[in-house]
């Protein structure tokens, strides 16, 4: 096969004019500085034990969210961040009882309101690493609009959006990521709901990382949720989780051995899109319309390139999931960092200070004013 490809830089983004598009970062964690006391002293090295609090796990045996737990936990200690500079924040739902298993600061808020939580704690405190677990339901039934903003005021939090296409928590109702059609408590005659997909919301929320991966792929999630916590911003990992209570086998073409490599392709950065059990089938574009090719059939600078960095590609990607006769891209779709909220914030509230104090009275009685007689 020829050599593999420049892969080209996107544009810069408008919305910050005259600012040049970001390279990815060097791989650095996104953290506290260590606290004083910590200057000078030799580094611990933590274990997923270090992670995990003394509360008895309540999901059901069985249930996918064990291994999402299990590779953050896993995965928390090469990060240099100590438990106590974590804030693990979730609304309601069987994925939200995550900050309970967590040896770190945790919220466990109210339905949906987690992302609104998280922006909170990030911008009171943004040397504390933040990170919010969050269900289909949850994360985007009524907590959709907060979800849309955490996105795209660009926080610098990890979110984890669970997506088992159903309610776990209240017993089996459909999601906005349940399919048309299907049969649950609150749809008896099949969903006429047209579901959403949550890689392609986040993109249009203006995500700037966003990933899918899945609970039965241990090294892969923990391979995402490794990248996630480098991003600088709000970084949107959607995880496909086996509800095996109220839907289970939802994911069973991503899992089962005879299926799963013709039905996933791996995103990796610079690389082709190549997939199959034989690793003989490839993506590439007809304009911008993807077109599954064999690999002998096709020259290597034609196949399709990962560039995470493009948004269109991301939008693409995240679309080919639900295409008919595609794999489901899984991987980072998209990671192009640019300023997050709260450096802007303290930024505009380090400007505002350095103009001294101000006169509350004289600010009231300034500008249109008038007295109603
Ligand atoms: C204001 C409010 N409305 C409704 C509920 C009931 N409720 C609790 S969890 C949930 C859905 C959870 O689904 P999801 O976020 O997908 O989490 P899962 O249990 O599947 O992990 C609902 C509707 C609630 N707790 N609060
Ligand atoms: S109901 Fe489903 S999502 Fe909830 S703990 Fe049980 S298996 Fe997991
Ligand atoms: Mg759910």
């Amino acid at each position: 096969m020829a050599d593999t490809p420049k892969v080209p830089t996107p544009p810069p983004f408008k919305a910050f004019p005259g600012k040049a598009s970001v390279a990815p970062p060097p791989m650095q964690a996104k953290t506290a500085p260590t606290p004083d006391l910590n200057v000078d002293m030799p580094v611990i090295a933590l274990t997923a034990k270090d992670f995990a609090s003394d509360q008895d796990v309540r999901w059901c045996p069985g249930c996918g969210d064990y291994s999402i737990l299990a590779q953050v936990q896993r995965t928390l200690p090469e990060l240099g961040v100590l438990p106590h500079q974590m804030v693990f924040v979730a609304g309601i739902g069987c994925s939200s009882r995550f900050p309970y298993y967590m040896n770190t600061y945790g919220f466990h808020t109210i339905h949906g309101r987690g992302a609104a939580i998280a922006s909170g704690v990030k911008a009171a405190n943004p040397d504390l690493s933040v990170w919010l677990a969050t269900g289909d339901g949850d994360g985007l039934s009524i907590g959709g609009n907060h979800t849309l903003h955490i996105l795209r005021r660009n926080f610098d939090v990890n979110i984890m959006l669970f997506n088992n296409r159903i309610y776990g928590l209240t017993k089996g109702q459909y999601s906005p990521t349940s399919e048309v059609g299907k049969k649950t408590k609150s749809t008896p005659y099949g969903s006429i709901d047209y579901p959403i997909n949550p890689s392609l919301f986040a993109l249009g929320s203006e995500a700037s990382f966003v990933a899918r991966t899945i609970d039965r792929d241990p090294k892969h999630l923990q391979e995402v949720i490794k990248r996630a916590a480098h991003h600088k911003g709000t970084a949107f990992m959607e995880i496909y989780q086996n509800c095996n209570i109220f839907n289970d086998g939802a994911f069973l073409n991503l899992t089962e051995k005879d299926v799963k490599d013709d039905n996933i392709v791996f995103l990796k950065q610079g690389e082709p899109l190549i997939f199959g059990k034989d690793k003989n089938k490839a993506i590439m574009l007809d304009g911008f319309t993807p077109k599954v090719v064999n690999v002998a059939d096709v020259s290597a600078d034609k196949l399709l390139i990962h560039n995470e960095q493009d948004p269109i590609l991301a939008n693409i990607l995240g679309r080919m999931s639900e295409m008919e006769g595609f794999p489901c891209p899984l991987g980072v779709i998209y990671a192009h960092e640019r300023p997050t909220y709260e450096e802007q914030m303290t930024e505009q509230i380090t400007t505002a200070k350095s103009k001294g104090l101000g006169d509350l009275k004289k600010l009231l009685n300034s500008g249109n004013t008038w007295s109603i007689n």
